[in-house]
């Protein structure tokens, strides 16, 4: 098939499962066309199977807002025009579904009939979504597309609950590369962050308040009044400074280490214990399955997807959002001696049930059933 994918090229999980997932069918022989506003971070190499259509935008001093949407859409109908693709796959509805829309109207005017399917995230239906300046397009947008996915159950029955959709969405949860996220020897990173042998906590997110970093500081420090441990927390976001300071109000800043933006997470990981994820909203949460692919327990808010990844009691636990009691006593019993092993090959065995070969021919499956409705 030749399929155009669309999406956020950041850092964020619905930019990173675009990427994977279009490289892993350009594997399979696909051949795929990212169109984004700039390259996607995970698609720094060359494969004959992928290209790459950037979205050229150009200012005026009129715009105030430059109209992505437009510059989008017009880069679509030329891409599918020009490239004859089967299908477009757009991640993250906002703006994306509806520049699928506009593009697909304007295509059928011009005689070429293209069908597009829509991946739902978390935070378009979740948080921003729902929002009054958006919810009409996007609730058309959803109905109008002529495939839609979730990535999992309690997001699919989110959408249904705050939009008025009259459409099926098909559950097609998100998977890992185990190839590339497994535990790697990399103890001598472990000795220069814990020389001690402290106990390595780990979180990584865009740092945004949904994430309740907070709630990791707070969980960390009941940690480290039991035994010696230290907090790695990866990524950057609006959240950082406020982190920075609590950290230093609980006084537990000389063992808390802020690494930025990494791109081999899977390094880190290797060497920590512990993965902590308190947020008050996570449709999948794949930070926390790159951890369990890397045998990392999870701690987590049972919020959202969650449940359908966490397995509460064997990779690790989860508790209500904010109940940084019960987290503690959970990370607690995990970090015991006798219990840690055990939790560390449960998530590895529950990480691999959304191994890649898994869940890829599910997706193309439904890309062939929509092409064949169409
Ligand atoms: O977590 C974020 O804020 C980023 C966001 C995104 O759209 O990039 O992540 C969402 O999509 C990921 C990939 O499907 C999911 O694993 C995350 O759980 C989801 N985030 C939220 O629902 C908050």
């Amino acid at each position: 098939m030749k399929i155009g994918i669309v999406c956020y090229p950041t850092f964020g999980g619905s930019g990173v499962v675009a990427t994977e997932l279009g490289k892993a069918l350009a594997k399979e022989g696909h051949e795929i066309h990212f169109i984004t506003y700039t390259q996607p971070y995970r698609l720094d190499f060359f494969s004959e199977n992928i290209y790459y259509h950037e979205v050229d935008m150009v200012s005026y001093p009129l715009f105030q807002y430059p109209p992505y949407e437009l510059a989008l859409a017009s880069k679509m109908v030329n891409v599918v025009k020009y490239e004859k693709l089967d299908l477009l796959h757009v991640h993250y509805a906002i703006p994306h579904a509806s520049a699928a829309y506009m593009a697909r109207q304007i295509l059928r005017s011009q005689g070429i009939d293209i069908p597009f399917i829509t991946t739902l995230h978390g935070t378009d239906i979740t948080l921003v979504g729902q929002n009054s300046s958006y919810e009409p397009v996007v609730t058309f947008s959803i109905n109008e597309s002529d495939g839609v996915t979730a990535v999992s159950a309690d997001l699919r029955q989110d959408t249904y609950k705050h939009f008025d959709i009259r459409r099926e969405i098909e559950v097609i949860p998100n998977f890992i590369d185990l190839q590339r996220f497994k535990k790697q020897k990399k103890e001598h990173f472990k000795k220069a962050i814990c020389p001690r042998d402290e106990k390595l906590i780990v979180h990584t997110s865009n740092f945004r308040k949904v994430k309740r970093i907070e709630d990791v500081v707070q969980v960390f420090k009941g940690i480290r009044e039991v035994m010696p441990a230290k907090l790695l927390l990866v990524g950057d976001g609006p959240e950082r400074e406020r982190i920075e300071m609590l950290s230093r109000e609980l006084l537990v800043c000389d063992d808390v280490r802020f690494l930025g933006k990494l791109d081999a997470v899977e390094e880190v990981l290797s060497v920590a214990d512990l993965f902590i994820m308190p947020s008050q909203q996570e449709s999948f949460g794949l930070a926390a399955l790159e951890a369990m692919a890397c045998e990392v327990p999870v701690i987590s808010s049972n919020a959202g997807g969650l449940p359908e990844l966490n397995v509460q009691g064997k990779t690790g636990f989860m508790s209500d959002v904010g109940d940084v009691d019960d987290m503690t006593r959970n990370a607690l019993f995990i970090l015991q001696e006798e219990n840690l092993p055990i939790f560390k090959a449960n998530a590895l065995a529950r990480a691999k049930e959304f191994e890649l070969s898994n869940i890829l021919p599910l997706y193309e499956r439904y890309y062939e059933k929509i092409i064949e409705k169409h």
